[in-house]
């Protein structure tokens, strides 16, 4: 499934011996290793073709719907659900929100949003490290037709992989906290580059971690140049009100009170 991980070798290459149209058989035997590889890279090539088209379709389900939807991306533990809950928590009189998120295992995420108040589905994702559009499609069903003015789509804790995998979002939001280090921008840039917008996260534990604000800063400009950042602590509130702002600047539709 997955072209920066290496998962995709592991699991395409103990499906296609024996798969219909194997070149055994046909006489070129001495030819079957190359052109396993080769359709081990068409096979890749296809499934990434085939998410494309489900994230189009995703797309258009949400623009039909007038549904802003995020995709919020960011190593294990940097703070989404955290996000999400403090958003759900102060906006939940303006947006109908929904969420949907991705772990390898437990529905820890959902229940704690579903207790700060937006319907949520989980999807399991058990070794799969990312969410893909179709697994987004699933869940969408999940959610049932309620309709859903912001619609947050918390992915598996990972900077590598999320970043290949369109789920058919709007926006897409990478969230750094200050205690992984400010050079992050420049180590996983395919993420960086990829988003609309940097959170910085758990900024009450900046002075603690001896943060560097200008060299994260920095980095982020020069990663993701286009996109909007925001500094700010789910725990203690400071810095919320710029993000909810940015909400409101890109959500098509408010709650009819
Ligand atoms: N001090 C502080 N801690 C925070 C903040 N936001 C989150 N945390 C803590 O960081 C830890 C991880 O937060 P989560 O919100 O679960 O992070 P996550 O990105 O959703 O984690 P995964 O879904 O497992 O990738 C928890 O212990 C949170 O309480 C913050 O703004 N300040
Ligand atoms: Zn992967
Ligand atoms: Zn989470």
């Amino acid at each position: 499934m997955c072209d920066h991980c290496g998962c995709s070798q592991a699991v395409s290459h103990g499906h296609h011996h024996g798969e219909a149209g194997e070149t055994a058989g046909h006489g070129h035997a001495h030819e079957h290793h190359h052109e396993a590889e080769t359709r081990t890279i068409e096979l890749h090539r296809s499934l990434m073709a085939l998410n494309e088209r489900l994230a189009e379709q995703n797309r258009g389900y949400f623009k039909a719907r007038h549904t802003l939807a995020l995709n919020i991306v960011s190593s294990p533990g940097a703070g989404k659900t955290s996000l999400i809950e403090a958003t759900v928590r102060a906006l939940s009189g303006e947006f109908r929100m929904a969420v949907i998120v991705g772990d390898l295992a437990t529905d820890r995420d959902a229940q704690r949003i579903r207790a700060a108040g937006a319907p949520a589905v989980q999807v399991t994702t058990g070794t799969v490290c990312h969410l893909d559009a179709h697994m987004v499609q699933h869940a969408l069903e999940n959610l049932g037709d309620a309709p859903v003015d912001v619609l947050f789509i918390e992915n598996v804790g990972n900077l590598v992989c999320p970043a290949s995998f369109d789920l058919g979002e709007r926006l897409r939001v990478v969230v750094l906290s200050v205690t992984e280090g400010e050079d992050k921008p420049l180590k996983y840039p395919s993420i960086f580059q990829s988003a609309d917008a940097v959170v910085l996260s758990k900024i009450d534990l900046a002075l603690a971690a001896g943060f560097d604000r200008e060299f994260a800063l920095a980095n982020i400009r020069t990663a993701a140049p286009a996109a909007r950042i925001f500094e700010l602590s789910a725990k203690t509130g400071e810095g919320l009100e710029p993000w909810f702002n940015f909400l409101r600047a890109h959500a098509p539709i408010r709650r009819v009170s």
